[in-house]
């Protein structure tokens, strides 16, 4: 189809070509975050003095959140002590200045990654939970958390968003039509393969992913022993982290190979994870009855 003939000169074509491109990229971009992001803008919400403020992926059904870190800050914070009030980031858009979650508000600076979160945090309100452990216990701890962290959960989401695609509605509890869905999952599925492939886990086959996710769980229980926390008789900050991300596989109850090993032979991660549940989340139902 050509322009019509309305006598322009080619560099006023080539102008208005230009300006059509780019009103059609800006109007992809308009997305919904965006849009929400523009709606909560007018809403100036009150921020109170010393309370944190964080922001999180939405509650869920069978957990306070599907993300790992999200529920590491939350359990960090509760463990800690530090009264946090919970935003749901899902209905304001926002991410932090690394466009991910978890983010704190704290006196109106903006902390981000739940790593530098916790750190912040510990030294701000004098919290330190790893305070008591040597240098080599900090050492093991924080190689417990990396693992779990760049490791273990990659094996949880090869099966979760790639795999068993078919268990994504129920995962993510998704409201509205099953188009959406299906549209959702796809674009998920195919951002995470992309992630999965560049990370590595992505490259092996299913077997050989699932038991290097398997091999992670049995050395946690190993590690854990008859301890009730990993670092001895007190949590601290590993365990907000492990935390975080087994409560996806134990407790959203949703076959998976690492679940299968848990409840196989791995009792006492079954009951490291009830012990900090019902210590630190007394309302854990209650979180999780404002879930999806
Ligand atoms: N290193 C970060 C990782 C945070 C992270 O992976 N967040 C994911 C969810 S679990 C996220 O925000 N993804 C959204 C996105 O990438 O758009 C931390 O520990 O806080
Ligand atoms: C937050 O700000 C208040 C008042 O400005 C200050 O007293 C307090 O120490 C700050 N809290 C933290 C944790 O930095």
């Amino acid at each position: 189809m050509g322009w019509p003939d309305l006598n322009l000169s080619s560099s006023t074509q080539v102008t208005l070509c230009v300006a059509t491109g780019c009103g059609v990229v800006m109007a992809g971009l308009l997305t919904l975050r965006q849009l929400k992001k523009w709606r909560m803008k007018g809403k100036k919400t009150e921020r109170r003095k010393d309370v944190v403020y964080l922001h999180g992926f939405q509650r869920m059904k069978f957990t306070p959140s599907l993300s790992g870190p999200c529920l590491k800050v939350e359990t960090w914070l509760r463990m800690a002590g530090v009264k946090y009030e919970f935003v749901d980031a899902s209905k304001s858009g926002q991410r932090s200045k690394y466009g991910q979650l978890p983010f704190v508000e704290l006196n109106g600076t903006e902390i981000a990654d739940s790593n530098i979160i916790i750190q912040r945090l510990a030294r701000q309100f004098n919290a330190d939970l790893d305070a008591d452990l040597s240098p080599e216990q900090q050492a093991v701890a924080l190689t417990i958390s990396r693992m779990v962290e760049e490791h273990t959960k990659w094996t949880m989401y090869q099966y979760y968003f790639v795999d068993r695609l078919d268990l994504f509605t129920q995962l993510v509890g998704l409201p509205g039509p099953r188009i959406i869905h299906w549209l959702i999952r796809n674009r998920v599925s195919k951002m995470m393969q992309t992630k999965l492939y560049h990370q590595g886990v992505g490259r092996h086959s299913k077997t050989e992913v699932y038991q290097l996710g398997n091999a992670d769980i049995r050395a946690l229980s190993a590690l854990l022993g008859d301890k009730p926390f990993l670092m001895g008789t007190k949590p601290t900050t590993v365990d907000a982290s492990v935390f975080g991300q087994l409560a996806q596989v134990v407790y959203t109850q949703l076959p998976s190979p690492h679940r299968q090993v848990i409840i196989n032979s791995c009792d006492n991660l079954l009951d490291y994870c009830d012990r900090i549940k019902d210590q630190f989340y007394p309302d854990w139902e209650l979180l999780c009855a404002e879930g999806h």
